[in-house]
Parts: C-alpha cells; structure tokens; sequence
C-alpha cells in the first residue's frame, strides 16, 4: 500500500524495552504493509539484547533506523527522542506503535488515510469498529475507566484519548511545545491529544483491532496508573480555575 498522495515522508516510530522476540517480526510486518514508510526503533538499553536485534535489523535494510538511549526512562521520554530525531531529519509524518504485535502494521493505511482530513489520528479501540482481543476484563476496565474520567474531568471528544497507535503531522508536534512535557508513562498519550486539540487542531479516531502481546511482558504499572490519575485530575482542575478566572 502506497502512502496517500500528499502527505509526504512518514516515519514509524517503535519503542522498545525488552522486546527482544517481538521486534523482528514486527519491523518486518511494517516493512511490508507500507513499503515506502521507514522505521525508527528507540531502544533503553533493554537488557534481554532488543538493541543489538535492532541493529541486525537497522544494517540489513537502510530504511531501519534505531536511536539507542542510555537506560529506562519511559515511553513519553522514548517517543519525544524519536520525535526530535524525526523532526531533524524533516519527516512529515511521525507514527507511534507498540512493538509487542498490539498495534497492527496492516491498519497503518487506514490511519494514514484518516490523516489526509487530520492533523492528529488515534487507532481507537472503544469506537464502534474498534476491537481487542486477548486483553484481560482486568485491563480493559481500566482502559474504559481511564478514559471515561479522561473525557469527563478534561472536557475532551475523544474517546481513545491513552491510544498508542497513532499517526501525527510533523506540523502538529511543531506547533505544540515538546519541552513542556514531562509525563513519562501512558499519561503522555493523553498529554500530547490535549495539548494538539487546545491547539486548535484537528483530531480524528478510526477503530483498530488491538491485539495483546503473545511474548515478553507488559510496562504497565501501579506508578504509570498514579502518575495518569494525579495528572488527569490537576489538569481538569486547572481548566476549570482557568475558566473561572476568565468569567467569574
Ligand atoms: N524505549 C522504551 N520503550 C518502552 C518503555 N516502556 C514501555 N515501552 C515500550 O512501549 C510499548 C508499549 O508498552 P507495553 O509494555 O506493551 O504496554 P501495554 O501494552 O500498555 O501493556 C512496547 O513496545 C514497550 O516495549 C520505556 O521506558 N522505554
Ligand atoms: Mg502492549
């Protein structure tokens, strides 16, 4: 599949913290759905070899690129490295997608597509088209609650607002300032659709299916959960001191 006509240069952004087994066939995958898009894998220093795995990858095939950083430091931390990379070398499109098989490489026209109408694209699973399989009752709670008080203490549209899957435009994230951001775990997901629509920026959700990972393990932990909440919270807060100021 061809990337749609103008649209320009698009990169896949993969970060990646002891995925060893999954990254290979992943790149692969992505390699082959859309031929034309090339690939930056972001690299902690994963202890389990990913970064030695990603740099097979990155000499056999010019279009891989991978940016290895010096320990675990987060995914919002990884993907704002991978961002800064991209937007150096003048890529117009930078997409976000979990290297554990979640994500599906053979949607990314779909987003891509959506992007042509949009400045920001979410791959959403709690739309109607949207699926999951494999995920816990446990995680999709969370995910449905997390996103329930994301739309009611934020007053956003959204409805997949800690999605991962996603597809900017390079203006996007020129427009809003990356130095300001300083969530580090899934919080950064929500951070970064907040601050693009507040923008004034156009953001659209198409449903993906998401698939939980078959190796390695999940990131996901009880600070990264209380990081979101504590963040949600002060930021809803915080709008609504500021529009109490504005119209008292
Ligand atoms: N570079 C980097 N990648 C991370 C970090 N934490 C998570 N990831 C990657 O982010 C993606 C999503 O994480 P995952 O553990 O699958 O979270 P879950 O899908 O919400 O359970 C995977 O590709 C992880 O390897 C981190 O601190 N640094
Ligand atoms: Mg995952």
């Amino acid at each position: 599949m061809q990337i749609p006509h103008g649209l320009g240069r698009v990169l896949v952004i993969i970060p990646t913290y002891n995925e060893r087994d999954n990254l290979e066939p992943i790149v692969g995958r992505v390699r082959t759905a859309m031929p034309e898009v090339d690939v930056l894998v972001v690299d902690d220093a994963s202890p389990d070899g990913t970064g030695e795995v990603a740099d097979r990858l990155a000499a056999a095939d010019e279009q891989v690129n991978v940016l290895h950083r010096a320990g675990k430091d987060g995914l919002g931390a990884a993907y704002i490295a991978g961002f800064r990379w991209a937007l150096e070398r003048g890529y117009d499109v930078l997409v976000e997608m979990d290297a554990d098989g979640s994500h599906q490489p053979e949607e990314l026209p779909a987003l891509l597509e959506a992007l042509t109408e949009a400045d920001l694209v979410i791959g959403a699973r709690w739309i109607p088209g949207g699926r999951i399989v494999n995920w816990p009752r446990s995680r999709e709670a969370i995910s449905r609650g997390a996103n329930l008080y994301t739309r009611l203490l934020l007053g956003t549209p959204l409805h997949d607002a800690t999605g991962g899957y996603r597809a900017y435009r390079a203006t996007a994230l020129e427009k809003i300032n990356l130095d300001e951001v300083d969530s580090r775990g899934y919080c950064f997901q929500i951070d970064l659709a907040v601050r693009v629509l507040r923008a004034g920026l156009r953001v659209k959700e198409v449903p993906i299916t998401f698939i939980e990972r078959e190796h390695g393990t999940s990131k996901m932990s009880r600070d990264i959960m209380a990081e979101a909440m504590w963040k949600i919270t002060r930021w809803g807060l915080q709008s609504r001191l500021e529009r109490v100021r504005k119209n008292p």
